[in-house]
């Protein structure tokens, strides 16, 4: 059984696979038809008059597969085209009857299946993987009791507050309409000058411009539903409810060069990941977590919390970890799964209602909307990805590509010649009773005043901040600001962030060519939330990738023991060399090459280890691309191990200095900056040790200033 078949075997018994694997269809070892199951006997040549002749009409099979050809494009999404959709299933830990009646919620037995898309916002589908972008993440759980969607993104907060201005925001945000440039980026003037024009985007700007809209991984993100929902548990009572996803590889990112590099060198590299890491058997792992508030509470706090540019700080408000879930299944084909589902946050459950927040209020009118004309017409939950495992029973008829053949002449309620049937079902049976909230007021084109605050979270978050994150921070706006044309619109978005804190704006300014704001400001808030910084999050070496170099001459002790240890920890390795094919040790013991430097780079690897063997290592001297691969690695703070003559390698390169103290003389572990080196040893077991205690902390910032004078 190969890897592919494995994942899915994992997901065979899943309710929703089940259901899908009706739809499944093998081609091989069969005769060539055509759709109206006709055997073809020649496609390859169209029917002409004569062999120089012109073709003629009547090749039926000719236009039928050049037609189906001409047509098998569908719009791509306005934002979210680029996107990789992955199966699995869900389960919560305990029931969650007291807050709500969700079916899904209540018993920790049921796996409840999922789909999942992970997706950019604006670039085209076609764009790289690793562009400074929000990335969404949306979730269909099939449900019993129907389908839900939570529609989420990797950022919890949003750049406006009302649904009303989504066109004008994603219209600044996309290629400009005369030229289409830039592509999948914010680095332009219509942006700039769209955010200075409207403050209620300062927290989300904030967000964008730090490590979470570059993340290493989609296995590495968090989730969040970002608008305020609500629970509605089976007495009626109702809480406010904001929804996360947890990682628990943590979440980490990528340093802007290497995403830059990623984006030219490999543009699939996030959906590569995890596909790779699901036909491993390394499934992505996240925790669903609430913060939940009751009725009551809605005024307490100093933002209103039905304002979607406002997080609700887990330090005040906690996250609770209800549930799991687990992505064990890659689709079997991009375009009817990946491509053709559709998910909107109107599609809820009993026990799952809606709030006031006038961005979701809006949310729930687009998404059906785009998918009417997306997906050719009001049957697109006949797709089977769509489907729900819950059966459908109405009276709603006809349409677009119709699939389901309803026998009874009866397509109308009430009616009696057929009992009324399909019959609503009242709540006991599981009707959807919309919560009855109480509303009052006058019909008012207004923003709410107490949604006025703009600056004191974008400031909140600037203090959760460490110094490294502060620092890309900064760097981020050198670049996207740096790329804007007008001279005004960099000095606003100056005087702008001078209201988040007067530290950022003079640093701004110091990089753009921009004045410094006379008068540093500051919102006069010194609180932050350790929670949204991800220096505090998990730290692990599981599932990580590390570059082998090597030449002929090696030492393979060394080098086997290396990667015992690296697999027995869950991390993946692999020997990189200037030529593919088998590389030979001083013993005369043979590996196999993994990539060569023209089809990889540093960037696609967490760690670099150089192992001894000194005529490898004499090979290795020679490479610039051997010694550009370890100063570039150093440049993105990753970690680097070297052992025996390895170090010699460091030597030559740019590093040199780090972690090479006494290296030649000790017997023991150095551990300098993320480099990793011992001498005179045979046994690897403690060096290991360090080195994938060194994986785990992601990135080593302290490199900070050593990384600058490095040229890679
Ligand atoms: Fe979306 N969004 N959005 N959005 N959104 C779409 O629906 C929209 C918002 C999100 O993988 C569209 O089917 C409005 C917030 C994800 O297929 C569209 C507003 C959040 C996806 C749409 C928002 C999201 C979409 C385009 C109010 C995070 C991709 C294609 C300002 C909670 C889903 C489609 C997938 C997709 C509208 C804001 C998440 C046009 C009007 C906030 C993950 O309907």
């Amino acid at each position: 059984m190969d890897k592919k078949q494995q994942s899915h075997t994992s997901i065979q018994k899943n309710t929703k696979n089940h259901q899908l694997e009706d739809y499944r269809k093998s081609h091989g070892e069969q005769l060539l038809t055509t759709n109206q199951g006709v055997r073809v006997s020649n496609t390859d040549d169209s029917l002409k008059a004569g062999d120089r002749g012109p073709t003629l009409m009547e090749d039926f099979h000719f236009r039928e597969k050049l037609t189906h050809f001409d047509h098998e494009r569908i719009p791509e999404r306005v934002v979210h085209a680029r996107g990789f959709g992955v199966h699995g299933y869900f389960q919560v830990y305990e029931s969650m009857a007291e807050f709500t009646k969700a079916k899904f919620l209540q018993d920790p037995s049921v796996k409840t299946p999922v789909f999942v898309r992970f997706s950019t916002v604006v670039g085209s589908r076609g764009s790289a993987d690793t562009v400074r972008d929000v990335r969404g993440f949306a979730t269909k759980f099939y449900t019993e009791e129907g389908n839900y969607d939570l529609v989420a993104n990797n950022i919890p907060v949003f750049f406006i507050q009302d649904a009303i201005k989504f066109p004008d925001v994603v219209h600044a945000i996309k290629p400009e309409p005369n030229n289409e440039i830039p592509q999948a980026s914010a680095a332009h003037d219509t942006f700039w000058d769209f955010v200075v024009n409207t403050p209620e985007t300062a927290h989300m700007i904030m967000w964008l411009l730090s490590d979470r809209a570059i993340p290493r991984s989609f296995r590495m993100m968090e989730g969040f539903g970002v608008n305020t929902f609500r629970f509605i548990n089976h007495q009626g009572k109702a809480r406010f409810v904001k929804f996360h996803w947890k990682p628990l590889l943590g979440v980490h990112s990528l340093v802007w060069d290497e995403a830059q590099k990623l984006a030219g060198k490999d543009p699939d590299y996030h959906r590569r990941d995890l596909w790779d890491a699901i036909n491993m058997g390394a499934y992505p792992e996240y925790e669903l977590g609430v913060q939940m508030l009751e009725e009551e509470e809605e005024f307490n706090f100093d933002f209103d919390i039905l304002d979607p540019t406002k997080i609700w700080p887990e330090e005040i408000i906690p996250v609770r970890r209800i549930g799991k879930m687990t992505l064990d299944g890659n689709v079997d084909n991009f375009f009817a799964e990946t491509e053709q589902v559709a998910f909107h946050p109107g599609h809820v459950v009993p026990g799952i209602d809606f709030s006031n927040d006038p961005l979701l209020q809006g949310r729930l009118f687009s998404y059906l909307d785009t998918q009417l004309i997306r997906l050719g017409g009001p049957n697109f939950h006949e797709i089977p990805i769509n489907r729900p495992v819950a059966p459908i029973h109405n009276n709603q008829r006809d349409g677009y590509h119709r699939m389901t053949i309803d026998r009874s002449s009866v397509s109308y309620s009430p009616n009696s010649l057929q009992g009324n049937a399909p019959m609503p079902a009242s709540e006991t049976e599981g009707g959807y009773v919309h919560y009855e909230e109480k509303v009052e007021g006058k019909k008012v084109r207004q923003r709410s005043q107490s949604f006025q605050d703009h600056y004191s979270q974008a400031t909140l978050f600037w203090n959760s901040m460490s110094t490294a994150e502060k620092q890309h921070i900064i760097e981020a706006f050198h670049f996207e600001v740096g790329s804007v044309m007008d001279k005004q619109i960099k000095q606003r978005v100056v005087d702008m962030f001078n209201n988040v804190d007067g530290q950022l704006a003079a640093q701004i300014a110091a990089g753009v060519g921009a004045t410094p704001p006379a008068n540093p400001g500051n919102a006069g808030i010194t609180a932050s939330s350790p929670a949204v910084s991800q220096e505090n999050t998990v730290k692990d070496a599981k599932t990580r990738k590390v570059a082998i170099l090597l030449e002929n001459g090696f030492n393979h002790q060394e080098v086997s023991q290396v990667m015992e240890a690296l697999t027995a920890a869950g991390v993946h390795s692999e020997i990189i060399s200037k030529n593919l094919g088998m590389l030979t040790s001083v013993d005369g013991q043979q590996l196999e090459v993994g990539k060569n430097y023209v089809t990889t780079g540093s960037i696609k690897y967490d760690a670099v280890y150089i192992a001894g063997g000194q005529q490898s290592i004499n090979t290795l001297m020679m490479q610039g691309d051997a010694l550009h691969f370890i100063n570039e690695a150093f440049k993105h703070a990753k970690t680097i191990g070297a052992t025996n003559e390895g170090i010699d390698l460091l030597m030559a390169s740019a590093i040199q200095g780090v972690a090479m103290a006494g290296a030649d003389t000790q017997a023991q572990v150095i551990t300098e900056m993320g480099v990793i080196t011992v001498r005179n040893v045979t046994d690897m077991k403690n060096f290991t040790k360090e080195f994938i205690n060194g994986m785990a902390q992601h990135r080593h910032w302290i490199r900070q200033n050593k990384k600058q004078m490095i040229p890679a």
